[in-house]
């Protein structure tokens, strides 16, 4: 499944590894892309778009949910 969203307070680099590792530490296998420009989160992973969406809040950041297919 592939999932995109907007991070609008991804503000820099330090924030995009932030949101990749939380990601990751629930779906090691998932691609993941965060561009702290763009504020935009690709993640291409079998794990459920809530379960994503929780971690991204949990470390603090507001999900704004664009795309999930
Ligand atoms: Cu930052």
């Amino acid at each position: 499944m592939l999932i995109e969203f907007k991070v609008p307070d991804m503000a820099c680099a330090a924030c995009a590894d932030k949101i990749v590792t939380a990601i990751q530490a629930i779906a090691p296998h998932a691609e993941v892309t965060a561009d702290p420009q763009t504020k935009l989160v690709v993640v291409n992973s079998d794990q459920n778009l809530e379960q994503i969406k929780t971690v991204v809040i949990n470390a603090g950041y507001t999900v704004l949910t664009l795309f999930a297919a």
